[in-house]
Order: structure tokens, then C-alpha cells, then sequence
């Protein structure tokens, strides 16, 4: 078999023992790599009903075929697990070398199950692991250690570590690489802590498995090219996904005071025009030659690298008015291990609350000091930063049907940077996105504003299926960078025609989508087994966006309509093979080679 090494390394920390396992080609061919394979792994290993936090969940590290080779922005690994903050199908995605060396270190994936007593990390090297102690390396933030891991195995190493936030089990820690690269929103970090896990280090000098390399220089070579040919190039290497800041506040889908409004009189404030007069740097992840790491010097003279979800969310979603001081908590959370997103929306939800009378404390909107604060104490899930770690489905759930309605979260993740009660289309890419609200299945919003904004169309779901089969399921499973496609127009068809090279087998959109379709359903499934009771309403965006209009800009006035979203919400299921709550007919898990679904789910709900 060529593409794949044909096997996983399988790390359990309570016995202490590692094992290879072998999988057969066809798992391979019908759920790809990366996020495909880590939702099947997590199927068979995760028993029903585990606490995410217990040494019964497992920890993916998963490859896709394409990652770590020599193509345009290859160099990205998954991490996946039940999530601690969801209780649902939770992954993430990060640029790291890590991604490189498991290519060359003899794994498709690296899966950790157990829990060691004493911290320890595991180091791979070709085919061989071990547990190394790491209580030297215990309590350190992301940037220390990793330097610590480098000073002792020198620089020609991957590193995937956590810091203070996973180690306290934050419930939205995230796991970080290369000091600014962080992926796995939804508490991977959090399970890595439960596990005392401080780091996976990779290193891998054998001959990636490639079936056609000739072919596969010739395809990267143009693909290459033609990125540096596009007509977007240039702004894109010099604002990188900054340049939405400008662009949300026009179409009013900034993040405003915890998602009140759309548009904020202080966007120039944190703008991209203002972070290219302060950048010192630009990074990347490795293979990438459109690199989006832009760093700046932040409010004590750290290097911070900033992106659109980062600013948004500790910038305008919680009034902070200073590029300089939202990229020092931005370096902060890196240093951490936290996710911005979620940091950015628990502490304007605290501040909402604070303004309501329902906490106690005084948390002023934009008061940078207290933002800090929180941000450290958080980490540590110290005095009221232990309330905030929770995350804000938890948050609100102890204040009342007030605070619910005003708490941002699909399913338990905290809404990423798009204000949506313009953008019904949006609305529903995070209502039904595989791992709660998070924009990467489906960045329909850019579409829905050029078009018909205000539609609920039939022909806007369907754009949804596209996108969420391309986004969340080629290129989450490939697994590379989707920006080459989104924002420089690479070919498409570069995908199929890469796989096919690197596989040796020959691979069209069709097989792309129905790879796509399955490992939708089979994370659906997996939700619906640790969610007793599932109903269409899980996948419901907050009550804010049907019940609060907009005060503010161009569309004061303006929120969902509830009937119309139920509207699309049926035709999606439709598209899905679903049926009205949502859950996979009999026929489509039958079709998609999920048979092995039905008797957990005959047991849980009506399969129809
Ligand atoms: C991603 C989410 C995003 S999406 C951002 S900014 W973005 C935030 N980044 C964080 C950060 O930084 N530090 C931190 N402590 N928390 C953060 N939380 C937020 O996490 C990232 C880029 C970006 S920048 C985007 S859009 C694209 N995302 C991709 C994706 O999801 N899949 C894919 N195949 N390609 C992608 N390319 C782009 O990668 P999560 P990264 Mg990230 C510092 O992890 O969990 O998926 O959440 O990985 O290497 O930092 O690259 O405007
Ligand atoms: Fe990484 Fe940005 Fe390049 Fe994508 S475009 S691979 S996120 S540097």
C-alpha cells in the first residue's frame, strides 16, 4: 500500500505499553487519513459513555495522506477526542513539524489511551516509542518547554505540548506547537492534561510512502506557482486572515460585546492595516509558501502572532480597543494553551453577566487589566477564572434562562468570530458543524454576504453540503491547509490528482464526497451515542441571534427568523440522509458502510 504507512502506534499510559496496530487498505479508502481515521478510531476505542476527562478516552494524532509531504501547505496534523467541553466528536487542526516527521516516523497516527500517574511524554523515533518522565517539564508554559524539548533532543524534531491550561484541564485547552501554532479547540489540551501527557515529540527520517514521486513533483510544482500567481497573493502574504477584521465590520458580523452586535466603532483599532504597521515577522506552517504568521511586537515587547479569530475575540467581542494589548493576551493564551476563541467568548459572556447583575463581580467591558487577570487565572482555574475554565454552556447553565439565552455556544463550543444574525446561512454552518460552532467545515459567510445575504434558499444549503464536504471532510482528512484554495483560488482539482499520485490510487470528487458523507455520518452517530435524548435541537444556534436584533450599523433592527432556519435545518437532513431529528436513516449508514452503527443506535433512538 502506498500513501499510508498501513499502521498506528497505539501509546497506553496506564500500562505503560506501546503497541502497532495494522489496519487493512480499506479503512484507508473509505475514511482517508487525519479527521477520517481519528473519527473511526474513536468509534472502535472510546467505550460509550466514557468521561472525556478519564483515562478511557482516547487521544488521536492522525496524518492525513497528503500531510507532511512536499505540496502546498502540507504540513498540518489532527488531534482529536471526546470532548471535555461537548461530550461530542472534538478535533482540531495545527500547523506543526510534528506533521512531518509522523510521515517519516513509520505512523499514520499516534493514539494515546490511560493515564499516567507522574507526567511523562512520549517520544517517537522510526518506528520505536517511549515514555519518557516530564515532571522537569510539569507546570511549564508552552514556550518553555518546548524550548526545554529542543535544548534535549536538538532542533530536527516535531513537538505537540501543552501547557498550564491543559495541565489544569481547562476545558477548552488547547494543544500548541512552534510557539503560535494551536489547534483543538474543543478541550484536545484538556484531555492530554487528564492523561499527564506534557508532550508527543516525533522524529522521523525514513522515505515517506509515495506511489508516483515524479508525478507528484510535477503536480507540486505547478501548484506552487500558481499560488505566487495569484492575483491575491501579495495582500494575502502581507494582512493573512487580518484582513477580515475590516471586512466583518463592513458586513456587520464583527463579534461585538459577546455577539450583541455586529459592528464596532474601534475596528481600526485592531485592524489589519494597523497589524502591517506593527509586524516584525511573518511564520508559517512547514511546506507552505503563502505564509499567514504575522507577528508583532505586543503591549511589553513580545513577539505574538496574530490572526482573525485571535483579535476578534479578545479584541471587539469584549470592547478591548489595543491591537498591542489583544496580542499580549493573545501570546498569553499560547503560552497557556487556551483557546482564544472560547477565552474571548467566556470572558465577554462574564462580562455580559457582570453587567446584568447575575455575578457578583464587577467586570468592566475592555478593562485589559482584568482580562489579563482572568486569562492566568483561568490556566491556573483559580478563584472566579475556575468558573470561567467550565466554558460557557456550563457557565450559564447556574444563572438561569436570562444568561441561556445570551450564553454563545453550539452544542458546548464557543462560537468562532462571525456575528450571525445577519447571515442565516452561517447560522446553520455552526449549528451543524461536526464539532460544534467552529467556521472551518463551512465558511459559507463570504458567499452568503456577496450573494443573497438575507435568503434562507434551498440553493444555500446545498452550498453547505458542498463546503462541509470539501472543508471538513477532504481537507480536514487529507490533511493539509485548505487557505491555498479559499484565499488564492488553487485549483481544486489539484486535490484528486495529488491523492491519486501519493496513493496510487485513482481518486475523483465522487469518492471525495462520498469519503466526505460517510465520516459525516459517522460523527453524527457518535454524537448521538453519548448524547442520550438527541433531538433537532442540538443543532440550534444561541437564542440571542432569533430573540435580540441587532442595536448597531446598517442592519439595526435585524435577527433570524426561527421558522425559516428550521426550514433549511430539514432540507440539510435531507441532503445528509437524515431524518427530522437529525439522525442517520437506516438506508444511509447501510449505503455508507456504517452498518457497524446500528445496533449502538437502535439502541439509543427510533432508526428510521
Ligand atoms: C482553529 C482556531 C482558529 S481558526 C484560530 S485563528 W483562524 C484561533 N487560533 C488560535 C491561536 O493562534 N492560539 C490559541 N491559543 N488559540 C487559537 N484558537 C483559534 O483556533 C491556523 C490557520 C488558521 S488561522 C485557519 S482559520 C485555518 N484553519 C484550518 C483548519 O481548520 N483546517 C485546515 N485544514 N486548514 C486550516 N488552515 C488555517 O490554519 P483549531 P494553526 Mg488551528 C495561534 O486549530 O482547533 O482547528 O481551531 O492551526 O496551525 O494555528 O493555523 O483565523
Ligand atoms: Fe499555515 Fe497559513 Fe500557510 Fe495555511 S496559509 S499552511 S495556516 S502559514
Amino acid at each position: 500500500m502506498k500513501g499510508w504507512w498501513g499502521k498506528i502506534l497505539h501509546v497506553d499510559l496506564t500500562s505503560r505499553k506501546t503497541r502497532e496496530i495494522n489496519l487493512d487498505a480499506k479503512m484507508y479508502v473509505e475514511y482517508i487519513g487525519g479527521r477520517g481515521l481519528a473519527a473511526r478510531l474513536l468509534w472502535d476505542m472510546v467505550p460509550q459513555g466514557t468521561d472525556p476527562l478519564s483515562p478511557y478516552n482516547a487521544l488521536v494524532f492522525a496524518n492525513g495522506p497528503l500531510s507532511g509531504l512536499p505540496l502546498p501547505s502540507s504540513g498540518k496534523i489532527q488531534v482529536a477526542c471526546k470532548s471535555p467541553l461537548t461530550n461530542g466528536y472534538g478535533d482540531g487542526n495545527l500547523g506543526s513539524m510534528a506533521s512531518y516527521h509522523l510521515k517519516r516516523a513509520g505512523y499514520d497516527a499516534v493514539v494515546v489511551t490511560g493515564a499516567s500517574k507522574n507526567p511523562v511524554y512520549i517520544y517517537v523515533e522510526n518506528n520505536k516509542a517511549e515514555i519518557l518522565p516530564a515532571e522537569d517539564l510539569w507546570g511549564m508554559n508552552t514556550y518553555e518547554a518546548e524550548d526545554a524539548i529542543v535544548k534535549r533532543h536538538g532542533k530536527n524534531i516535531g513537538v505537540l505540548l501543552i501547557g498550564p491550561a491543559g495541565e489544569n484541564m481547562v476545558r477548552y485547552a488547547t494543544i500548541v506547537s512552534q510557539k503560535g501554532r494551536s489547534g483543538g479547540r474543543p478541550g484536545v489540551g484538556a484531555v492530554m492534561g487528564s492523561k499527564k501527557l506534557k508532550a508527543l515529540v516525533i522524529k522521523g527520517s525514513m522515505e515517506p510512502p509515495v506511489a508516483n514521486p515524479e508525478e507528484l513533483r510535477k503536480l507540486s510544482e505547478e501548484a506552487y506557482k500558481s499560488i505566487t500567481q495569484s492575483d491575491n497573493y501579495d495582500y494575502w502574504v502581507r494582512q493573512g486572515t487580518m484582513s477580515t477584521i475590516v471586512w466583518s465590520n463592513q458586513n456587520s458580523v464583527l463579534p461585538t460585546m459577546n455577539f450583541r452586535e455586529g459592528v464596532w466603532e474601534h475596528y481600526e483599532t485592531i485592524s489589519g492595516d494597523l497589524m502591517e504597521k506593527l509586524k516584525v515577522e511573518r511564520r508559517g506552517c512547514p511546506y507552505c509558501n503563502m505564509q499567514c504568521g504575522n507577528v508583532v511586537n505586543d503591549e511589553i515587547g513580545e513577539k505574538s502572532e496574530l490572526d482573525y479569530e485571535n483579535v476578534a475575540m479578545l479584541g471587539s467581542n469584549i470592547l478591548l480597543p489595543d491591537l498591542k494589548r489583544v496580542a499580549e493576551i493573545n501570546k498569553l493564551a499560547d503560552m497557556m494553551g487556551v483557546d482564544t476563541i472560547s477565552l474571548g467568548s467566556t470572558i465577554g459572556f462574564a462580562m455580559e453577566a457582570s453587567e446584568k447583575g447575575l455575578i457578583h463581580e464587577r467586570i468592566e467591558w475592555g478593562d485589559y487589566r482584568t482580562i489579563r487577570e482572568l486569562t492566568i487565572d483561568i490556566s491556573y482555574r483559580r478563584g472566579l477564572g475556575a468558573f470561567l475554565a467550565e466554558g460557557v454552556m456550563r457557565m450559564s447553565r447556574g444563572l438561569g434562562k436570562e444568561a441561556v439565552e445570551f450564553a454563545m455556544h453550539v452544542k458546548g463550543l464557543e462560537i468562532s468570530a462571525y456575528n450571525c444574525h445577519t447571515a442565516p446561512g452561517m447560522a446553520l454552518a455552526y449549528g451543524t458543524s461536526s464539532i460544534g460552532a467552529h467556521h472551518k467545515d463551512a465558511w459559507i459567510i463570504s458567499y452568503e454576504v456577496r450573494t443573497d445575504r438575507f435568503s434562507y434558499s434551498s440553493e444555500k444549503v446545498e452550498r453547505l453540503v458542498f463546503l462541509q464536504n470539501i472543508r471538513g471532510g477532504m481537507f480536514e482528512s487529507l490533511t493539509t491547509c485548505r487557505l491555498p484554495w479559499v484565499e488564492v483560488g488553487l485549483n481544486l482539482e489539484y486535490y484528486p490528482k495529488l491523492l491519486t499520485a501519493v496513493t496510487g490510487i485513482s481518486w475523483s470528487f465522487d469518492d471525495i464526497h462520498t469519503a466526505a458523507q460517510r465520516i459525516y455520518s459517522l460523527i453524527r452517530a457518535f454524537w448521538i451515542r453519548e448524547h442520550a435524548g438527541w433531538d433537532r435541537m442540538m443543532d440550534y444556534p444561541p437564542a440571542r441571534w432569533f430573540k435580540h436584533p441587532l442595536t448597531k450599523g446598517p442592519f439595526a433592527g435585524a435577527k433570524l427568523d426561527i421558522v425559516k432556519y428550521d426550514e433549511m435545518l430539514s432540507q440539510y437532513y435531507k441532503l445528509r440522509g437524515w431524518d427530522e431529528n437529525g439522525i442517520p436513516l437506516r438506508s444511509t449508514l447501510e449505503k455508507l458502510n456504517l452498518s457497524f452503527t446500528i445496533p449502538v443506535l437502535e439502541n439509543l433512538v427510533e432508526l428510521k
